[in-house]
């Protein structure tokens, strides 16, 4: 293999997320360009974390396995091959769904042969549209994590996966909510390979699709924290009676919280939380973290301050077990990297 001393001039191939950028979605029926979850975001992050020295690896190709571990082998399929399907139907760039089954039709299971009645089945909103390379991006964000964890396994404190699109809307056999696959979940049950693994949730938002995927399983526990659903998506769940069923009864936990909590009152609710996972006892903790809790986010209602931010991550540091942070959510694109790294500065002891 040559190589020089000196760096080359070399074209760098485009950063496989870069690849999932809709122009556009739908958000409660309106046009919203440009959209919250865009790549400037993930860019952002990592020039900070750059600037202030943190070291940055590649992933590395994380095979099929992990991912069919959490997610329907149709979605997969259907994630891989339906966006060409639509095109070689004469559809256009962006592929929104228009036709969801209610689950009150009679013969409710009943799939389509159409690319976008196929689509309605498979994902739950209107604002998370599929274009080329969304396929591509959405399996790199899941390479992302299983490197994290991997590393995390083998002995690292501490790792942060850096990825995009988010993951924890995204479930067993569907997606939404700005979600295609859902790294943390892969993450989360490949180290329950090694032990008991508990998902500590601070994104805005209450991760439906962890919670489905984890909802029978009692080497994982969801603890979450999130806006109260009758007033944020998802709606439809988050709510404190969900708890798990069968052999995973008892290890979900959702802790909804107020609009405009604020620090004091989410810092105690967090601390709540942290007794939950602390008696779950779990090998490895994964955080999902989504930074739309910030004050300054355009989408969370949770107003934590940057100092909250660092409270947080210290909360998490006094678990005292082997960590994953998951980067979830988080919208205030130009305060981005500064939120991630105070976090960060709270869950590093070192
Ligand atoms: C993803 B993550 C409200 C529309 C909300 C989706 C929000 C997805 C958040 N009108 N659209 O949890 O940060
Ligand atoms: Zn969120």
């Amino acid at each position: 293999m040559p190589f020089t001393a000196t760096p080359a001039p070399r074209l760098l191939p485009k950063p496989p997320h870069r690849r999932h950028d809709p122009p556009y979605d739908l958000d409660a029926g309106q046009r919203r360009a440009p959209r919250h979850e865009r790549a400037e975001r993930l860019d952002r992050i990592e020039q900070h974390l750059h600037g202030l020295g943190w070291s940055i690896t590649d992933a590395v190709p994380s095979g099929d396995a992990p991912l069919a571990a959490v997610h329907d082998p149709d979605l997969i399929r259907f994630l891989r091959d339906g966006y060409d399907a639509w095109r070689r139907a004469g559809g256009g760039e962006v592929m929104i769904p228009d036709t969801h089954p209610s689950p009150r039709w009679a013969r409710g299971g009943r799939r389509s042969r159409s690319p976008i009645a196929e689509l309605g089945w498979w994902c739950f909103d209107t604002a998370t549209p599929l274009v080329e390379g969304s396929y591509a991006a959405a399996r790199a964000a899941v390479d992302v994590a299983v490197t994290a964890a991997d590393a995390v396994a083998a002995g690292a404190s501490l790792a942060y996966a850096l990825v995009r699109p988010p993951g924890h809307h995204a479930g067993p056999d569907y997606l939404g909510g700005f979600c295609l696959f859902n790294p943390a979940a892969v993450a989360a049950r490949r180290l329950s390979e090694g032990g008991r693994v508990a998902i500590l949730d601070v994104d805005v938002h209450h991760g439906n699709g962890t919670q489905d995927v984890f909802w029978r399983d009692p080497q994982v526990a969801y603890v979450s924290l999130h806006v109260d659903p009758d007033h944020q998506f998802p709606f439809y769940s988050g709510f404190p009676d969900e708890a798990g069923e069968g052999p995973g009864r008892g290890t979900t936990h959702n802790l909804p919280l107020t609009p405009g909590s604020g620090d004091d009152a989410y810092l105690a609710a967090l601390e709540q939380a942290a007794e939950v996972v602390d008696a779950f006892d779990p090998t490895v903790l994964v955080v999902s973290a989504g930074l739309d809790l910030a004050a300054d986010d355009p989408v969370g209602q949770l107003d934590i301050s940057d100092d909250g931010l660092e409270a947080v991550g210290r909360t998490i540091a006094a678990l005292d077990r082997p960590t994953l942070v998951v980067q979830e959510g988080g919208y205030a694109v130009e305060r981005l990297g500064e939120q991630v790294a105070r976090l960060l500065d709270g869950v590093r002891t070192d």
